[in-house]
């Protein structure tokens, strides 16, 4: 713990939104900042999490300790939804109470002796979890932790790293959609990313928590949509962005049968020993708004959420664009990522808070590249989205 630099990102964030409270009583503060759902549960889900939840007063209703690795109707589900003709079993799904939960656990399996690579930017869970963990320390107020490779992901690169340079590690976070860059990679790319992790023997701990967000039939929601990956690849994701689960929590992570230590042991049975050992199981409440969320109604009814929210982002992007602005993602994931050449991007987020009292979150918050980028959040009320495209029109005219 002594080696982590930095408080956690987003905490800092909420930091930054009371302060600015605090000197602006009277101001309308619009937070496009953490990256959480605004709009309701579709009704149909809610309710059926509170008929569970009532059901729990009545003898036939009540049931305690479910199995540890989550109802098997909610993994068949999740294999239906998420994984049809992906030959993932549902056996290999193991139900959680959330994406970043489970990249503590993984972090846990894997232990302080594993080298890792992490996109940048990149959601800082995966840097903080592995310097929690023992496999990293800050290298003197660099910025940087020792031993983790930095796989630098900007526009230059078409957001994708460049693997003939980037050295090998035991494992490799990558996160597609990307937060904070809102870039999908392509298939293409992440066939080279499956070729890469194989020819190393490394281990692809790809989270897919925006994967819902995909409009483009050529960036994969799946790893597992890449041949090979099932020897290389876990996969992590969540309810959260997908449903609004952001407070219920509930997420899922793929452990294939195939996946093996270079001593031939199966992961999956390691992962399972940690998930029976460190965690019991996610919510019944929660799994049964899961459920629900996969039924066809609760569908269709978390999809239009999806669109609300794309075209937020696309609103906010179209808007920057027009006042001159250098503007990335938001066609596949809810992110803007929005370049200001030679600024630092501490004081962008600052000043754009000062003059018009709209939270965002600085891109170097996500690594060394994000330096001179912010990241701006597309989940709001429609409302509050077009007041703060308003504003920062006004103020970058
Ligand atoms: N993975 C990615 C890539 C994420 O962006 C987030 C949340 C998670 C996992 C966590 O998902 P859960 O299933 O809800 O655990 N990122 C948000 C929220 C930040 C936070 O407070 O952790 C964000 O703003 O980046």
């Amino acid at each position: 713990m002594e080696k982590l630099r930095n408080g956690y990102l987003f905490p800092e964030i909420s930091r930054l939104e009371l302060e600015h409270i605090e000197k602006y009583p009277n101001a309308k503060l619009i937070s496009l900042g953490i990256g959480d759902t605004t709009e309701p549960i579709p009704e149909i889900i809610a309710s059926s999490m509170a008929n569970y939840a009532h059901a729990l007063s009545t003898a036939d209703g009540y049931s305690g300790y479910g199995p540890e690795q989550g109802n098997k109707a909610l993994r068949e589900a999740i294999v239906k939804a998420f994984y049809k003709d992906l030959q993932i079993q549902d056996t290999e799904v193991f139900v959680s109470d959330g994406a970043q939960c489970d990249i503590t656990r993984l972090q846990l399996l894997l232990g302080s002796k594993v080298t890792i690579a992490v996109q940048d930017p990149s959601f800082p869970a995966y840097i903080d979890s592995s310097v929690i963990i023992g496999q990293a320390g800050d290298e003197g107020g660099s910025g940087r932790y020792g031993s983790i490779e930095y796989m630098k992901c900007g526009p230059e690169n078409n957001f994708f790293p460049d693997l003939a340079t980037t050295s090998r590690t035991d494992v490799i976070f990558f996160c597609s959609p990307n937060n904070p860059t809102g870039h999908a990679a392509t298939r293409e790319q992440l066939e080279l990313l499956v070729k890469f992790a194989r020819d190393n023997g490394s281990i692809i701990i790809f989270d897919s928590a925006y994967s819902s967000y995909v409009q483009d039939d050529n960036c994969p929601r799946s790893i597992f949509e890449i041949p090979g990956s099932r020897q290389v690849a876990i996969e992590i994701s969540s309810f959260s962005k997908f449903a609004g689960f952001t407070g219920v929590r509930l997420g899922w992570t793929v452990v294939p049968d195939e996946l093996l230590y270079s001593n031939g042991f199966p992961v999956i049975h390691d992962f399972n020993r940690i998930v029976s050992t460190c965690f019991n199981g996610a919510s019944n409440v929660a799994q049964a708004g899961g459920l629900a969320c996969l039924s066809s109604q609760g569908f269709k009814a978390v999809n239009s959420l999806i669109d609300y929210y794309m075209e937020n982002a696309n609103v906010l992007g179209e808007a920057l664009s027009s006042v001159g602005l250098q503007v990335y993602g938001g066609a596949n994931a809810p992110y803007i990522w929005v370049h200001f050449p030679g600024s630092n991007s501490w004081d962008v987020c600052k000043h754009i808070l000062e003059k018009t009292h709209i939270i965002t979150v600085p891109g170097s918050g996500f690594g060394p590249s994000g330096e001179e980028f912010l990241r701006i959040s597309a989940f709001g009320h429609r409302e509050c989205i077009l007041e703060a495209t308003a504003r920062l029109k006004t103020l970058f005219l």
